[in-house]
């Protein structure tokens, strides 16, 4: 019989297949003013109040600064090949620049990088997971050219203090998201809303930044340090809502305008996607403008930032249905540049703004590897929601399992070039705009507790017993199919 796509797939991962879970400074880390560290946009934009839920902070979060020798114990037991977390910026440059450095902040990385490796487990470091220092920010923040050349001194920065040790490098998690959410819409910090200019010229920043930050790695660390530095985007998968050839051109723009902004230019033909830049000019000019809201490359940008990434870091977690649209409209706005209808279905399983879709995963993997010839890609992000407070999550098991099965069959089935996995993460932790009332964790935490207690949820333990196994060895009795929804 042929195989469908709701068959699970009993197979295991490569042997060189890694397993990690991940978290980001701002949502664990805590200590917002101690030891000297500068301020962050996040802390700027909860102190604020009326941002984020319950005017709630991670003001202490999981208390990580404190209790990361907890968060290795933890990271042990699950038994992951990785851990990946963030550098707090401000932590470590309080106004950013790195003629300021902290000392306190250099000993709080230098103990959780050699506890990490003191535990068998490898740390993977992302640069910049949205806790700008707020003085950069006072300065223009990513709006500011300037900045390209800031990150590259505080990247370099850290190659030279940690690089001894840490031998995977991320530069930026997402920018689609906190350029739409922080520049955009406004619900992310520093809380602007410029849908339809500043978005586009901040990603222009965001991507010569990028690159500088793997040229100086490549150059001046690579020789002697011998690690990888790559760049983390995200994207839902985007299934066309009918077979009319007009939804499937929608729904490949959706991608395009998503990851592709920010794919096309490292790992692609080089340059925004083409069908980015001709929507944008005809919107524009409607729109009264003299030229693109989309900034250009000139010919030495558009190589200087090609073919900056190590491999293709994938953060996903869910799927929409896309449909053609033609939406005019006098506001200028990323969404409205697309001229598309995002759709649901409404009998997928889903948890806050998650469905659940598992195949969802591997058409994707499957498109990136048709688009971009096949990249290495790690999976760096990658989990399920809920808003209580179980530790009996058979949903986010079931999520796990099914999408983990997927990234199976893309490697085994399809010849998808995947290299590791990531679940997001480690710990119930600061969920940004919804803060503490949204939980991802595959540990409870407790945040009435002052100790911040953690407990292995039912999903600790499936993870646990995957990494174990690497995958799913073909079952010794023959046991109940759990089907994927089609
Ligand atoms: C990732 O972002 C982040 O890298 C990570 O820090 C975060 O904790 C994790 O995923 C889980 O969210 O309900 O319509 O308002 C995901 C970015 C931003 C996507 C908020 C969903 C809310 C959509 N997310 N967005 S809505």
């Amino acid at each position: 019989a042929v195989a469908t796509r709701a068959d699970f797939l009993y197979d295991t991962f490569p042997d060189y297949f890694q397993w990690g879970v991940a978290t980001a400074s701002y949502q664990i880390e805590g200590a917002w003013n101690v030891d000297g560290k500068g301020d962050s946009i996040w802390d700027t934009y909860t102190h604020a109040g009326g941002n984020v839920v319950k005017n709630e902070t991670g003001d202490i979060a999981c208390d990580s600064y404190n209790k990361y020798e907890d968060d290795v114990q933890l990271l042990q037991d699950l038994g992951v090949n990785f851990y990946r977390f963030s550098l707090s910026w401000a932590r470590l440059l309080p106004t950013g620049r790195v003629d300021q450095p902290n000392q306190a902040g250099i000993d709080y990385y230098n103990s959780l990088i050699d506890a990490l490796l003191a535990a068998g487990v490898e740390p993977m470091v992302t640069l910049y997971h949205w806790d700008l220092p707020q003085e950069l920010d006072d300065q223009g923040g990513w709006e500011n050219e300037d900045m390209v050349q800031i990150f590259n001194e505080y990247a370099v920065f850290a190659f030279e203090l940690f690089g001894d040790r840490v031998k995977s490098w991320i530069t930026f998690n997402e920018p689609y998201v906190f350029i739409t959410m922080g520049y955009g819409q406004g619900a992310h910090a520093p809380g602007l809303q410029s849908p339809g200019e500043k978005v586009y010229t901040v990603a222009h920043v965001v991507l010569k930044a990028h690159a500088e930050a793997w040229h100086s790695y490549n150059e001046l660390f690579r020789p002697t340090q011998d690690g990888v530095i790559g760049i983390t985007l995200d994207s839902e998968w985007k299934e066309p809502y009918s077979d009319d050839p007009e939804d499937i051109e929608a729904a490949e723009r959706a991608i395009q305008f998503c990851l592709g902004w920010f794919a096309n230019p490292i790992f692609g033909s080089g340059g925004y996607p083409t069908v980015m830049k001709e929507k944008i000019l005809e919107k524009s000019l409607e729109q009264g403008y003299e030229e693109s809201r989309l900034p250009e490359f000139t010919e030495e940008e558009e190589n200087r930032i090609h073919g900056t990434s190590d491999f293709f870091g994938l953060n996903h977690y869910t799927t929409s249905l896309v449909q053609n649209a033609d939406r005019p409209s006098l506001v200028p706005s990323y969404l409205n540049d697309r001229d598309i209808i995002t759709r649901v279905n409404s009998t997928w399983d889903r948890s806050e703004w998650i469905f659940v879709v598992p195949w969802g995963l591997r058409s994707l993997l499957n498109w990136i590897s048709d688009s971009y010839g096949n990249p290495n890609v790690i999976i760096t992000e990658n989990g399920m929601s809920d808003s209580n407070a179980t530790l009996e999550d058979a949903h986010r098991v079931n999520y796990f399992r099914l999408y983990t099965n997927n990234v199976l069959k893309a490697i085994k089935l399809d010849g998808c070039d995947v290299r590791s996995y990531t679940a997001w993460t480690l710990m119930d932790n600061f969920e940004w705009a919804f803060a503490y009332d949204v939980r991802f964790g595959l540990h409870h935490v407790d945040f009435e507790d002052p100790e911040r207690p953690r407990t292995p949820k039912a999903s600790a333990e499936f993870i646990r017993q995957l990494v174990a196994d690497n995958g799913f060895p073909e079952p010794e009795a023959v046991i109940p199919e759990v089907l994927e929804p089609e």
